[in-house]
């Protein structure tokens, strides 16, 4: 698929995904979250892509929102529809098998800060600006943005974001746990990449199963999520990976591990 808003790169096990609307400051479209979609897909079922980083072009904005312009005369049904395919898309890089860094290099609003929220973690410039400002719009977040920001940050706090619409800088955005770091904007980029890049020196299936156990155990009560780490734990012990990562530890080497 040839992209027009979005730039992908893949550099051997590691992908690259930017937003790429500067005249619009990345902002959403349906267009881009189509091509959004088509590329997390190719991240997923490419077996040599290990880790997914997703960016927004440019020094100014990682993703200003969804498309005000495009949403401005949307009927209800129309509403509806659009809402529910940024929700699908975003569903997507969060149940994606492999771990998803968003490298936040500015403003991340609305459906920005809705995509910054659904990758599995976010590293973010000292410039990035974050905020849900939907009802300022006469709409509410709906890509998600009900939902994740509470569960990262307690409702609490989510509830004064999203009822006020103010936006918090990176600083504040690391105090309430809504990123991880805050590195200089120069750094961003090759800072992720060398997450990315740890990421991928161990088991692969391990950190994929990692993954898939966090994001359901979540979704469960505690007793349901034990079970499910201790059968994703069982099935460890199914993976080459595993008896290489422990024969290399005892033999005093480097683990080669394959995937498998
Ligand atoms: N949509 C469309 N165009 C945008 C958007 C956007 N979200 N954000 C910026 N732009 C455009 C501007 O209109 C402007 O275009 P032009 O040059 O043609 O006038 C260009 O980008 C540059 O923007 P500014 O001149 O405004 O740049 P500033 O540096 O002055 O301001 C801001 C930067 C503060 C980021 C400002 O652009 C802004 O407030 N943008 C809107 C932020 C916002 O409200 N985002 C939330 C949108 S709603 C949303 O995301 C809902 C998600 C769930 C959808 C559910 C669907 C049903």
């Amino acid at each position: 698929m040839t992209y027009e808003n979005i730039v992908f790169n893949k550099e051997a096990a590691i992908a690259s995904l930017y937003i790429n609307r500067p005249q619009a400051l990345n902002a959403l479209n349906k267009d881009t979250l189509n091509e959004i979609r088509s590329a997390v897909m190719t991240a997923q079922t490419d077996p040599e892509i290990q880790v997914l980083i997703i960016s927004g072009t440019g020094e100014k904005a990682f993703v200003a929102g969804a498309d005000i312009a495009y949403m401005q005369n949307l009927t209800p049904v129309e509403g509806r529809a659009f809402g529910a395919l940024g929700q699908e898309v975003f569903r997507s890089i969060e149940t994606m098998e492999k771990p998803v860094i968003a490298a936040v290099n500015g403003f991340a609003l609305g459906g920005g800060c809705e995509l910054a929220m659904c990758c599995d973690f976010r590293i973010a410039v000292p410039q990035a600006v974050f905020g849900q400002p939907e009802v300022g719009l006469g709409i509410i977040p709906g890509f998600g943005g009900t939902q994740r920001l509470p569960r990262l940050v307690g409702a609490g706090m989510a509830k004064q974001l999203i009822y006020t619409g103010a936006n918090i800088d990176a600083q504040e955005a690391l105090r309430i746990g809504l990123v991880n770091q805050v590195v200089p904007a120069a750094t961003l980029i090759d800072y992720s990449f060398t997450l990315a890049q740890k990421i991928i020196r161990h088991a692969p299936q391990a950190v994929r199963y990692a993954k898939l156990a966090i994001n359901e155990g979540m979704q469960t009560d505690i007793d349901r999520a034990m079970t499910l780490e201790a059968d994703l734990f069982g099935l460890c012990f199914s993976t080459h990976d595993q008896t290489e990562g422990m024969t290399a530890f005892l033999e005093k080497r480097s683990p080669n591990y394959t995937g498998q």
